[in-house]
Parts: structure tokens; C-alpha cells; sequence
């Protein structure tokens, strides 16, 4: 396979020596590193639309409150677009990573759960799981988050198991903050020596402080996208093409 365009094999030569070095690596993904797989962007082709309202507008707390019906509908389609979706070399890349460093995190501010399906260790959902559900309502002790892979829901909107009120995707919505243990761990992981940022527009907050975080560190800092992106001015490296052509040519140990 050729490079993609514009991608500087020395660019690509360095971010090898520096993964040879077996540093401490944290990673960063975005929708981007799914698009392989067949699921739309946010900000990319039409994946930030549906039925003429924004993605942002949906994934909201007044949203689901004005109509859960319409935002479990939304939420019910990407569901079964999702089930159809096998991860690609992108995860398959990384999950190999995950599984020969022995400092790797993977924050994920995707909820498409391909990561985990590729097997990769060590996992942080920074936006919560599209396969995961919550009480709505506030049902004490309330059930923690259960999973349910069903690609289509038997009952919208589902019902919480233990007050029989609505239940809600177990997802993080705008304007809702981000679990604490999550959002903890994810900033012990900045403290890291290599930081990728991979496949993300780097809008949402506050997913997107954590590259000024990493470097702040004292991480080397690198970006894989096709795109220049709201982080791009911060990073230390940039590898501009995709990342299912990108990852897997970057061998983890030197070639014998
Ligand atoms: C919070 C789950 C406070 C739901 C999602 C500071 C400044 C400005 C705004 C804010 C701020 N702080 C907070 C905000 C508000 C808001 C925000 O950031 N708004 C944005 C729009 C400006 N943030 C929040 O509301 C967050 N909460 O801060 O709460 C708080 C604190 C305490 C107490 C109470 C409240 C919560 C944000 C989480 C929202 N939930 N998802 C669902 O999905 O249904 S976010 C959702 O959109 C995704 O999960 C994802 O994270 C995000 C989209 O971003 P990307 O993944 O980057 O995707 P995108 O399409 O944008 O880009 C794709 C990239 O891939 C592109 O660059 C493209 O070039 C590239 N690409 C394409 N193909 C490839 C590729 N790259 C590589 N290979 C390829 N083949
Ligand atoms: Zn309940």
C-alpha cells in the first residue's frame, strides 16, 4: 500500500523510534478512528445530522427530557448501524499496543465500543458506551449502568429494571460532566512520554485539553488525522493521513 499522500516517512520513522523506546503511551481517539469501520463522523460527512437536528442538540439532557421517544429513536439507529461495524486496523493496531506496552492507556471519547472489541487493554470511555444504559430517573440505590448489546431494543424507550421508569443511554451528554473516576484517571494519564491524538476534531471539551495537558507534562505529543484540527497548533508531530493506513506500518519492535 502506498503512504498516504503527503505522509513524510521520516515523520513516520520517528514516531517508530519513539514507540520502540517502550515509553509510557497514552492515546486519544476520536471519531476518526472509526470511520473505517462504516460509522459516521460528527463533524465529518452527515454523521453530525439526523432528521435535520444536530448531534450536539440530541446528545442533550433537555433533548431526551422534551422527547425521549425521538432521542431514544436516534439512539436505537446507531445502535443497529453499529452492530453491522467490525473494527479495523486502526483498533486492531492499537489493541496489539495495548496488550505489548506496559504503560498504555486508550481514552476513548467514542461510545461505538470497537475498541473493546478489538480486544485493546486498559480502555477509559470518556463519553460513557452506546451499548450501556442508565436510570433516567432517580430510582435509589439506583442500578449502576447494565449492558445491553442488543442491536435493536425489544421496548423504546427502555424502562429501568428496578423503578420501571425511563431508562437512558449510558453515554455522556453535552453539558453533563464527565465521570469523576473517568475523568480522574484520564488526567493521571496524561502524565505519559508519548501522547497520540488520534482521529479527532479536538472541539469537545474537555476531551480536547488533554493534549495541552500531556505536553504540559512533558509528553511528545502527535497527531494522526487527514485533517489539520483544533489541536494541531500543540502537537510535536503530525502524521497527516488516516489511521487504518498510518498504524499499522509503524512496527512496535525494530525489524530483525
Ligand atoms: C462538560 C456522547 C461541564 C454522546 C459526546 C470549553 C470550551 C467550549 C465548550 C465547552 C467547554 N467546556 C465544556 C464545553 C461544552 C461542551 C463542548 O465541548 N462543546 C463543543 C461542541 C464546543 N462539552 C461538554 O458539554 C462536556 N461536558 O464540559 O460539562 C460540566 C462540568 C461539571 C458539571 C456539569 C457540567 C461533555 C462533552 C461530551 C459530549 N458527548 N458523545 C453521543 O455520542 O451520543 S461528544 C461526541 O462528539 C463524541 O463522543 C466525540 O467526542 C465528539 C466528536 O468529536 P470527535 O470524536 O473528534 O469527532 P469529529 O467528527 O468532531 O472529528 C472526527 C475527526 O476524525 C476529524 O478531525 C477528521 O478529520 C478525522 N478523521 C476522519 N477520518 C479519519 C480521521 N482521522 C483518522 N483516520 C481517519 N480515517
Ligand atoms: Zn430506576
Amino acid at each position: 500500500m502506498a503512504l498516504a499522500a503527503g505522509l513524510d516517512p521520516l515523520r513516520l520513522a520517528e514516531l517508530e523510534a519513539r514507540l520502540q523506546a517502550g515509553p509510557r503511551l497514552s492515546v486519544l481517539t476520536g471519531a476518526g478512528v472509526s470511520a473505517a469501520s462504516g460509522v459516521p463522523t460528527y463533524r465529518g460527512g452527515g454523521g453530525g445530522m439526523w432528521r435535520g437536528r444536530r448531534a450536539q442538540d440530541l446528545a442533550t439532557r433537555e433533548a431526551f427530557v422534551a422527547d425521549p421517544a425521538l432521542v431514544w429513536e436516534w439512539y436505537d439507529e446507531r445502535r443497529r448501524r453499529l452492530a453491522v461495524c467490525q473494527p479495523n486496523p486502526a483498533h486492531a493496531t492499537l489493541a496489539v499496543w495495548s496488550r505489548q506496552l506496559s504503560v498504555f492507556t486508550l481514552i476513548t471519547q467514542n461510545v461505538d465500543g470497537l475498541h473493546e472489541r478489538a480486544g485493546t487493554r486498559n480502555v477509559l470511555r470518556f463519553h460513557g458506551s452506546i451499548w450501556h444504559l442508565r436510570c433516567a430517573g432517580s430510582c435509589w440505590p439506583a442500578p449502576a449502568p447494565w449492558e445491553d448489546l442488543r442491536p435493536a431494543l425489544p421496548v423504546l424507550p427502555p424502562r429501568c429494571p428496578a423503578c420501571g421508569g425511563l431508562a437512558r443511554p449510558g453515554v455522556v451528554w453535552f453539558g453533563e460532566a464527565i465521570e469523576p473516576s473517568v475523568l480522574a484517571a484520564a488526567e493521571a494519564a496524561v502524565d505519559c512520554d508519548l501522547f497520540l491524538a488520534i482521529g479527532t476534531s479536538a472541539v469537545v471539551w474537555p476531551a480536547a485539553g488533554l493534549l495541552a495537558a500531556a505536553r504540559a507534562c512533558g509528553a511528545f505529543v502527535v497527531e494522526v488525522n487527514p485533517e489539520p484540527t483544533g489541536g494541531s497548533h500543540e502537537v510535536d508531530l503530525v502524521l497527516r493521513g488516516p489511521a487504518e493506513d498510518i498504524l499499522p506500518r509503524i512496527r512496535l519492535a525494530p525489524s530483525s
